[in-house]
């Protein structure tokens, strides 16, 4: 038992709980504990994230997982929604929650068997079981292991990320709590087993971590037409789960349901430290999966996930997709899966996001809202109605179906595109810009910079921003730069300083923000997006062509000179 130490008081439970001697039936005391104050769990674009050794202090976990708790008084008697990507600390997290939450009064805990849940099976239970809410233990994309990262993240009963709302009361709560309630059972709690067993008067029940979500995307995709695509010769793919939480599911969606040959699904076991990679599907860190699709017999397809398996990366032989480009691809052609064919009601991409699918949305007369980074923006866009399809530049796309991004989703969606089309990869992306010209982007990261350092950055920007109206940019010249604000559509809330823009006469961009996910200092992030429809410009080099934007940028931020780098940590 972990807290800095003092017990309150203790709670006597009357109820042994055990009455028909049922096994697995522990019974409990409840133990209040002191903790100290912690200034530092204001929630980030997606959840908290500190290093593992941060959460391993004795009652920081605790402390943020009260503050939850406290923001949503209306748990007594709920169900909650429990598991996470696997990663270091995942399982002594788990056991910590479940205590927690007995103690707390939740009505039941739905924990995924040996405490696995990917986000976007984790968002499904929430919704299939209407819980109040889910806590998924992931730092996402982020490395895993003793010295890396680790991350908690709560999501709302409509399966989606908490909005600001919430993030916010959480972190009120985490300043003014000083202690935590907790079950005082020394009793390790056995999470490989399903079923249900009681801890005290909570049922904790362990399910099958994959079952429910390949249930829901047999009922969204045709799976005798995919099978017949992965089981034909004239097809081949490989799956990238590096080491992550999607390795189950795809070998039991692809090699098991579809009948993809064995071996299609690589790295396909969850590692504690994702065998000591980055789990980030990009060019730089899904490197074996690019070499394969860029080597000699590359198959037809790649694919891969991230962390927690709400990414996806989508690559053809020798040719690699853009996540923009992606989501424009799938709004293009949804009406080739029955379940959302003309179903669609709108789209909505996170701001830095290049404008490709806007064009495709337009061409549909469908509405396209443009919304901050994280997930946790589209949420109420989807209940009201008002979108089908959201994405991001950060390799995320998802649709109603459930309220967070979902990489296998994403993966079983261009599947079907291949296996309606009989096309390639790369001609279909190719038949997307023939027909909207192509939005050239690409995402340059400084990572881990002093925090004061890119702050000032920021700032020096942000007050030259009014004078930079009609400056040259290559050959082209700003039109408007601004700090963006977004105004919710749906509940009228108002998020501030999202991100500089800065719009150029020719539809291009240059857009720079702040990370909120990294647990090391600061990332700066820039995004850059030249649009050029001229049909002989459509298969240029990437960096080339967005040289004049990140030139200007560079310059005007003087990353550089300040950071002492001459090139990003990252460009994707
Ligand atoms: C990053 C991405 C953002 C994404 C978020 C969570 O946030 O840019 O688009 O929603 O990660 O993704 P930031 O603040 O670091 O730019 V995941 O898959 O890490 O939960
Ligand atoms: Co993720």
């Amino acid at each position: 038992m972990s807290g800095l130490g003092s017990v309150l008081h203790d709670d006597q439970i009357c109820n042994d709980g055990d009455a028909d001697g049922k096994p697995g039936s522990v019974s409990m005391q409840i133990k209040t504990v002191q903790t100290k104050e912690y200034q530092d769990q204001r929630p980030g674009t997606s959840g908290l994230r500190k290093k593992v050794k941060v959460f391993q202090e004795p009652g920081y976990l605790e402390h943020f997982v009260q503050a939850i708790f406290e923001a949503v008084p209306e748990h007594p008697g709920a169900t909650l929604i429990l598991g996470g990507d696997g990663r270091y600390f995942n399982r002594q997290a788990i056991q910590i929650i479940l205590k927690m939450a007995a103690a707390n009064g939740w009505g039941k805990v739905v924990v995924g068997q040996d405490g696995i849940l990917s986000t976007p099976a984790l968002s499904h239970l929430i919704r299939k079981r209407k819980a109040l809410g889910g806590i998924i233990l992931t730092a996402s994309h982020n490395p895993g292991g003793p010295e890396h990262d680790f991350g908690v993240k709560y999501n709302i009963s409509n399966g989606g990320p908490a909005p600001e709302s919430i993030t916010e009361a959480i972190w009120a709560a985490s300043k003014s709590l000083r202690s935590y309630r907790i079950a005082d059972t020394q009793a390790e709690i056995d999470i490989k087993r399903i079923g249900n067993q009681q801890l005290e008067t909570m049922t904790i029940e362990v399910c099958d971590s994959t079952a429910d979500y390949i249930a829901m995307m047999e009922g969204i995709f045709d799976f005798n037409h995919l099978s017949d695509l992965l089981r034909s010769k004239y097809f081949t793919m490989r799956y990238d789960a590096l080491h992550a939480v999607t390795g189950p599911y795809a070998h039991a969606l692809f090699e098991k349901h579809l009948g993809a040959p064995d071996g299609t699904v690589v790295h396909g076991v969850p590692l504690e430290d994702f065998g000591g990679g980055h789990p980030d599907p990009n060019l730089v860190y899904a490197k074996s999966l690019v070499n394969t699709l860029y080597g000699e017999d590359a198959p037809d397809f790649g694919a891969a996930s991230d962390g927690d398996g709400d990414r996806h990366m989508i690559l053809g032989r020798q040719f690699f997709v853009s996540p923009c480009d992606s989501l424009a691809v799938m709004l293009a052609h949804a009406d080739l899966i029955a379940h959302y064919h003309g179903q669609v009601k709108g789209v909505a991409r996170s701001m830095p996001t290049s404008q490709a699918v806007d064009a495709v949305a337009r061409d549909l007369h469908l509405p396209i809202f443009e919304t901050p980074t994280g997930w946790k923006y589209f949420g109420d866009l989807m209940d009201a109605d008002r979108v089908t399809f959201c994405g991001e530049e950060s390799f995320g796309a998802g649709s109603t179906h459930i309220r967070e991004k979902d990489g296998l989703w994403a993966v079983l969606f261009w599947l079907s595109i291949i296996a309606e089309t009989q096309l390639s990869v790369a001609e279909i992306v190719s038949r997307l810009w023939q027909k909207y010209g192509r939005y050239y982007f690409s995402r340059h990261d400084y990572e881990s910079l002093p925090t004061e350092e890119a702050s000032q950055m920021m700032s020096h920007v942000r007050q030259q921003l009014s004078d930079l109206e009609g400056k040259k940019v290559g050959d082209t010249t700003i039109r408007l730069a601004d700090d963006f604000r977004y105004q919710d559509p749906i509940d009228g809330s108002v998020a501030e300083h999202q991100g500089i823009r800065i719009h150029l006469a020719d539809q291009s961009r240059i857009v720079m923000r702040l990370s909120g996910t990294g647990t090391t200092g600061s990332t700066l992030r820039f995004y850059f997006e030249r649009f050029i429809d001229r049909p002989d410009a459509l298969h240029k080099d990437v960096q080339k062509t967005l040289q004049p934007l990140v030139e200007y940028a560079y310059g005007l931020t003087q990353v550089q000179q300040i950071s002492q780098r001459t090139l990003p940590d990252v460009i994707t």
